[in-house]
């Protein structure tokens, strides 16, 4: 079920809205799309796009009028890392943010809303590997504190207001596209950049530590199957579980060296590791096969080979350099 109507993208300027935004104006074409942030882009997107803050609920209700929005992607959140910096701040942008979203969708008969929620809803009492979508959950971090009450919120703006809301609990995102913004993840996307700037890498996870990862081109495909699912289909309007690859700072590394030879890491582990150490490894993602029909397509040597081709191409780097 293709989408119609017009699309507001919040928190465009992120790691996911900087890809979301091209595919959605390629799939449905840009003069459907607005793109929205807080702040204006490094590059311009190919559709129109607007300052908006979500915590000015009286400017999101404006410009959804004003562009006729059928649908909103509300992408706009503090991460894990960033948000143990400042938690008061987390919870406010993320539940305030989430809320105005919600009331004004309903007010203004929004047909549909994306909410992006996160492994970071599980903690350390949940299974680890293959972790089910019903589980405990109990989130230590403020980021994952607010994902999991988000969700509750979804479910609650679905059964009460009759909201069309769709989620995934995405894993650690790695786009090469757009710099990731205070995650426990970054890393996975950094020692890319590094490998080819520098040759090295000092990384703040463990070696060993596994954590559930997906490559964006993968996230931004679920995310866009989920929405243009038949909704008899949609069986979970919390969050569904996505898996996509489970790899460690040591396996990446080992990946990468496949094509940098010379590629080294060295490990410092910070508050980061904590985060971490509380999410699972990995996600069992049968509901989202089943519903929708969810596969993802890369792995930890796709991922490799895509990123590192990409910077090669893209920034001046000595080809000699790529081993492939
Ligand atoms: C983070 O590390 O905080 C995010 C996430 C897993 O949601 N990338």
């Amino acid at each position: 079920m293709r989408q119609s109507g017009n699309i507001l993208v919040i928190g465009a300027c992120g790691q996911l809205g900087t890809e979301l935004v091209p595919y959605l104006c390629a799939r449905y074409g840009s003069h459907k799309i607005i793109a929205a942030d807080i702040q204006k882009p490094l590059a311009p997107f190919p559709s129109d796009f607007v300052l908006l803050d979500v915590l000015d609920k009286q400017s999101l209700g404006k410009i959804i009028k004003q562009y006729d929005i059928q649908v909103v992607y509300h992408l706009a959140a503090i991460l894990s890392a960033k948000g143990e910096q400042d938690p008061a701040f987390a919870w406010k942008l993320n539940m305030d943010g989430l809320f105005h979203v919600l009331d004004t969708c309903v007010e203004l008969q929004v047909k549909q809303l994306f909410w992006p929620s996160s492994i970071a809803v599980f903690g350390p009492t949940t299974p680890k590997t293959m972790t089910p979508q019903r589980c405990v959950m109990e989130p230590t971090s403020m980021y994952g504190i607010t994902k999991l009450a988000g969700e509750r919120l979804c479910e609650y703006y679905f059964q009460k207001k009759n909201l069309d809301i769709r989620s995934l609990r995405y894993p650690g995102l790695i786009g090469c596209k757009a710099a990731p913004g205070g995650g426990t993840t970054d890393y996975a996307v950094e020692i890319f950049h590094h490998a080819i700037l520098y040759g090295t890498y000092q990384c703040f996870l463990e070696p060993d530590t596994y954590l559930p990862m997906m490559y964006m081109d993968d996230a931004i495909r679920a995310t866009v199957e989920l929405m243009e699912a038949d909704p008899k289909c949609i069986s979970i309007r919390s969050s569904y579980n996505i898996q996509g690859m489970t790899f460690s700072p040591a396996e990446i590394s080992k990946s990468i060296q496949q094509l940098l030879p010379e590629f080294t890491i060295t490990y410092q582990p910070d508050f980061r590791q904590q985060i971490a150490d509380s999410w699972p490894k990995s996600l069992d993602d049968t509901t989202a096969q089943e519903d929708w029909n969810w596969k993802s397509d890369f792995d930890i040597t796709k991922l490799t080979q895509t990123f590192l081709q990409y910077l090669q191409q893209n920034q001046p780097t000595p080809i000699s350099k790529l081993n492939n």
